[in-house]
């Protein structure tokens, strides 16, 4: 955490985020960083919309590890140990690690989180829904990189679900999909879960629910910067958009300031002005199709293998190897 010297014995500790939170604000395009979205109440307020009846991927996800947890544990070969990147609670991973406790003596479970309550959740969840797996949680934040893949021995299968790696603009998922490549073997494989385009009819009502728990989830970055920047937005004076991008093959989220405003940022000091009808980008939501898939893995040092779907073919599970 970087430390800001503000008058000659002040000195105020600032979130090591502070200057992409700056920065963000008083460009022409506002933005502010997606994975600000999750602090206690936006990861409980994220849970609410994979519950929400427009939101499918989730459940869609789910459909396909309980359809075809089977064939996936007999893809990825024998005596493997599971490493899940972001694995929050590890709500859908049971499925899978019971396919593996069938065909293997000993499951590994490595759920790999950056909170260490979801972790705590974790291993309280895996321990009913797969008593026989071994669950060894990891506390890691992906941006200090994934040296923690080499600590763990054998032969691995890392899932990355969720089509979390469609929060990431392209070069920035084949960064990161690069540095997982770095710490694997030959005889390890990924698991990646990515949404795949469909109907613009589907995908806006996804990310804009009648309930309004999306809007509400996209009004608790402006709640965090509050808390932690000693702002003062007015949540009441933004509305959420969510917008179908279909040249960049993504779900754009925005909040709309409903009027001319201007927000002050005190630690450290920022005057935000912002106009009626001007927007802050926070989250872009990209749709695959396979080639896309195909190639993003391909650049970053993996093959993709096989591909399972659901029935719809909304969503895809993707193993790939070194
Ligand atoms: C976490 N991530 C994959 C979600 C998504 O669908 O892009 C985040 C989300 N944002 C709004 N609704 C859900």
């Amino acid at each position: 955490m970087p430390l800001r010297q503000t008058t000659a014995r002040e000195l105020i500790a600032l979130p090591d985020y502070a200057d992409e939170v700056v920065r963000g604000l008083i460009s022409r395009q506002k933005t502010l960083p997606c994975k600000l979205f999750y602090d206690d109440l936006g990861s409980e307020l994220f849970e609410r919309i994979t519950e929400l009846p427009e939101y499918y991927p989730t459940r869609t996800e789910l459909e396909i590890l309980r359809g075809s947890s089977g064939e996936i544990a007999e893809a990825a070969g024998s005596g493997v140990s599971i490493v899940e990147l972001g694995a929050g609670t590890a709500t859908k991973t049971g499925t899978l690690l019971r396919a593996f406790a069938r065909r293997q003596m000993r499951v590994k479970y490595y759920p790999v989180d950056i909170s260490p309550a979801a972790l705590d959740a974790a291993e309280k969840r895996v321990g009913q829904d797969c008593p026989a797996a071994q669950v060894h949680p990891v506390i890691a934040d992906f941006s200090n990189g994934f040296n923690f893949l080499q600590n763990i021995s054998g032969r691995k299968l890392v899932l990355y679900l969720g089509s979390s790696i469609g929060n990431f603009d392209g070069p920035d998922a084949i960064a990161l999909l690069r540095k997982v490549r770095q710490r694997l073997s030959p005889e390890d494989a990924l698991l990646l879960g990515t949404d795949m385009v469909k109907s613009a009819e589907i995908l806006v009502p996804a990310y804009d629910d009648a309930q309004g728990v999306t809007a509400e989830f996209n009004k608790n970055i402006l709640r965090r910067i509050n808390r932690e920047f000693a702002a003062d937005f007015d949540l009441d004076s933004f509305r959420h958009i969510a917008e179908w991008n279909p040249v960049k093959s993504r779900m754009e989220i925005y909040l709309e300031s409903t009027r001319q405003q201007v927000a002050i940022l005190r630690t450290p000091s920022v005057r935000v002005i912002l106009a009626a009808g001007e927007r802050i980008h926070t989250e872009n939501s990209y749709k695959y199709t396979l080639p896309m898939v195909e190639r993003m893995l391909c650049v970053s040092g993996f093959k993709l293998e096989r591909t399972w779907y659901d029935r719809r073919e909304w969503f895809g599970l993707h193993l790939a190897r070194v």
